[in-house]
């Protein structure tokens, strides 16, 4: 079947768009688009023209996937320069999204109806390029560069309201778009009228330069030097200096060069990562979720309290249920508290507010889970806690409720052990803040039912997370490979580098945070607390510990925080207590790069994530990368380490690898096997994709 379909009504040509799932504007779809438009205005009884689209969609944009291909004619925009020339009047009738080059192919026409659940954006900026089939510079033509250049910037798309408010769209009507945009065709084609956008100078203005120079100045303020930013500004910029073709000309040769940027690569890896991720090998569509209309949280702590904001914040009700009264009530109070913060700063109303308190309801005892389609515990970390708490929840949860575990590291089997339904019973690992961070570990063991992973996927979409299906074992995916690092972090210490270094490496490749100011964060007992029970030590953050250096909250930890500050200065106590305890060891220390230090630091974290494929424990190297960037802040421009790792030669890394494996009592330095194997057949993670 065509993809795009031609058939004249009246004096109307109509060109519908059909290429599931969502009309991106493949090559066949481009072709199949000029090819309409040039055979009616061949044809002598059409007067107009309308393009409409089959499907939810409108369209959602170029083809992503063909980015990074050779290019196939015709280009986006040579189709959208004969719409835009077409003799007969051509009109756009919008239904559901028109994104990146599906908004430009309506810009392009002369006219635009929309029903009211459109929606209209360039979300190009969030796979690292900017528009390239004219829209930088035909939508401040069309609306003023003040409204445009947000719209580009943010990426985020606006409603059909909005859009009628800023003169994007002509018309908004409830129903029957393609016969409003059949009219609104046959009305321009009596009065003879085609306006075009191009030619269009009308809004731009001097005061909406001086408004648009503004907001570019604030946008470069905040840049960070990403390029896709940079070009954005110069592009709009360019529509107030030179002629359409002109700008036109300096936007393409930015996107090209955009798209063939690491960058942007990285950023569509993400963006198809991301929609693989929901796909669960062996959960097909015939395993329905079962219904979750009430939950349960176990633990009213920050964790617990996190988890029971999550489910209000989508309005579920939920228990939330501690041992007595007293941890309830602070926990409760917490959860007030935080959402006071979102109604100081604006993003959350009074009333929002006590909606979602209301759906919270504090219970003492576990028999007021009673009634839960799911139940979450988030109790202490120790698996006599668990089992106890599983043991009972056995007795007095629903038949077929989900029975979840937050654990961040132990064996969920063991768990469920402790019931007679191990079928219901699966790991649910959020992160810390759990109404926040994105990632939500759904942890498969064997003997779970299919329907109970499904549901918690379905659930973990609604609690607006990125669920990401992983298998049972220690530390799951993300913390087995944080430990890596944590461990690599540790080493380099000793072996002559100071925190600072360490961190400012993984700043400045992109983090947010490096491990030391991350541990003082979050508090070095923590970690400390969980060595001991597992008999490990860590000489360095250990003797850091057992100085009562916990962190930002005792105001020392790696770093010294004066006054409660939250900016850690180097602390020369601790310098001299790293350069003591290498001399105990017998190390001499030596300088580090900035580069050896991320080596060291990230290569492990790659090895393991090899091993973590080979055991199955992600279904793939994108899970892995999703993983890292939703839960620990990887930047999404490096793709998630396994992209990165592909990025930097896996022969390379071997070969780095085996180097601190020499020098390193360390198995887990050794390449795993299939880091190996693909260096060896010089391919990437990427290759064991489908
Ligand atoms: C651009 O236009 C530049 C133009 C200049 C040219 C010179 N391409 O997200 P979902 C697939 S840049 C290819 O699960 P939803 C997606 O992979 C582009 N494939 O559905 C998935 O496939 P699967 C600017 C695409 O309903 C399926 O469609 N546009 C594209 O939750 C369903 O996707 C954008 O950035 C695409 N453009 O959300 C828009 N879009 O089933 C990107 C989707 O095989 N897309 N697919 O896994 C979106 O934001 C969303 O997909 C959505 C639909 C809102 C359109």
């Amino acid at each position: 079947m065509t993809k795009v379909q031609l058939e004249v009504r009246g004096r109307v040509a109509v060109v519908t768009i059909d290429n599931p799932p969502v009309n991106a504007l493949g090559a066949a779809v481009r072709e199949g688009l000029a090819n309409a438009v040039k055979a009616a205005n061949a044809d002598a009884a059409v007067a107009a023209i309308v393009i409409a689209s089959a499907g939810k969609a409108f369209i959602a944009g170029a083809d992503i996937s063909e980015f990074g291909k050779p290019p196939a004619a015709p280009s986006l925009p040579d189709v959208l320069d004969a719409i835009e020339g077409s003799a007969k009047p051509v009109v756009a009738a919008i239904q559901g999204v028109g994104l990146g080059g599906g908004l430009e192919v309506a810009l392009a026409c002369h006219g635009r109806v929309a029903l009211p659940g459109a929606k209209l954006g360039l979300p190009e900026i969030k796979l690292g390029i900017i528009p390239g089939a004219g829209g930088t510079q035909r939508l401040p033509r069309l609306i003023g560069a003040a409204k445009a250049f947000p719209m580009m910037l943010s990426g985020e798309p606006v409603s059909a309201g909005k859009a009628l408010e800023y003169g994007l769209l002509d018309e908004v009507v409830s129903s029957d778009v393609v016969t409003a945009a059949i009219r609104l065709a046959e009305a321009l084609a009596a009065e003879g009228r085609r306006p075009v956008t191009s030619a269009a100078t009308g809004e731009l203005t001097e005061a909406d330069r001086e408004a648009f120079e503004a907001l570019a100045r604030e946008a470069l303020k905040k840049a960070d030097g990403m390029p896709n930013v940079l070009a954005l500004v110069e592009a709009v910029r360019a529509s107030f200096a030179l002629s359409f073709a002109e700008g036109a000309a300096v936007e393409r040769k930015l996107f090209l060069s955009l798209v063939a940027d690491e960058r942007s690569k990285a950023l569509r890896h993400v963006f198809f990562a991301e929609r693989e991720v929901a796909k669960v090998p062996g959960i097909g569509p015939e395993v329905k979720p079962r219904e979750i209309a009430s939950a349960a949280v176990i633990g009213a702590g920050t964790m617990g309290g996190g988890i029971a904001m999550c489910f209000a914040n989508a309005g579920i009700p939920v228990t939330l249920i501690e041992t007595a009264k007293a941890a309830l009530d602070n926990g409760v109070n917490r959860i007030g508290a935080i959402y006071d913060i979102s109604v100081s700063r604006g993003s959350l109303t009074p009333e929002a507010k006590a909606g979602r308190m209301a759906l919270i309801k504090p219970a003492v005892g576990l028999a007021a889970a009673a009634g839960a389609d799911i139940v979450v515990e988030a109790a202490f970390e120790e698996m006599g806690v668990k089992q106890q708490i599983f043991g009972e929840l056995d007795k007095v949860a629903k038949p077929g409720a989900i029975l979840a575990s937050n654990t961040s590291y132990l064996d969920v089997p063991t768990i469920a052990a402790a019931t007679k339904r191990p079928q219901d019973v699966i790991g649910m690992h959020f992160f810390s803040p759990a109404n926040v961070m994105k990632l939500l570990e759904i942890v498969r063991p064997q003997g779970a039912a299919d329907d109970a992973i499904a549901t918690a996927v379905a659930l973990g979409r609604k609690l607006a997370k990125v669920p990401v299906v992983v298998g049972n074992g220690f530390g799951f995916v993300g913390n087995r490979m944080l430990e890596r690092r944590t461990r690599a972090a540790e080493r380099l210490l000793i072996a002559g580098a100071l925190p600072h270094e360490v961190d400012a490496a993984l700043v400045g490749f992109g983090f947010k945070m490096g491990p030391f100011a991350m541990a003082d964060l979050a508090g070095n007992d923590i970690g400390w607390r969980s060595r001991k029970a597992r008999g490990l030590k860590a000489a360095v953050a250990d003797a850091i510990c057992e100085a009562g250096w916990f962190g930002q909250k005792t105001g020392r930890g790696y770093y010294i925080y004066p006054q409660g500050a939250r900016a850690g200065q180097r602390c020369p106590e601790v310098e001299a207590l790293i350069a003591r305890i290498s001399a105990e060891q017998g190390v001499t220390r030596r300088s580090f790069t900035q580069e050896e230090i991320l080596a060291r630091l990230l290569d492990p974290m790659v090895n393991e994530g090899a091993r973590i494929l080979e055991e199955g424990i992600a279904a793939r190297p994108g899970d892995i990368d999703i993983v890292w960037i939703n839960g620990y802040n990887w930047p999404a421009w490096r793709g998630g380490p396994m992209f990165w790792a592909d990025s930097v030669g896996l022969d390379l890394i071997v070969k780095r690898l085996e180097a601190q494996a020499a020098e390193i009592d360390d198995k887990a330095l050794e390449p795993a096997p299939l880091l190996r194997r693909l260096a060896a057949e010089e391919k990437g993670f990427a290759s064991l994709k489908g």
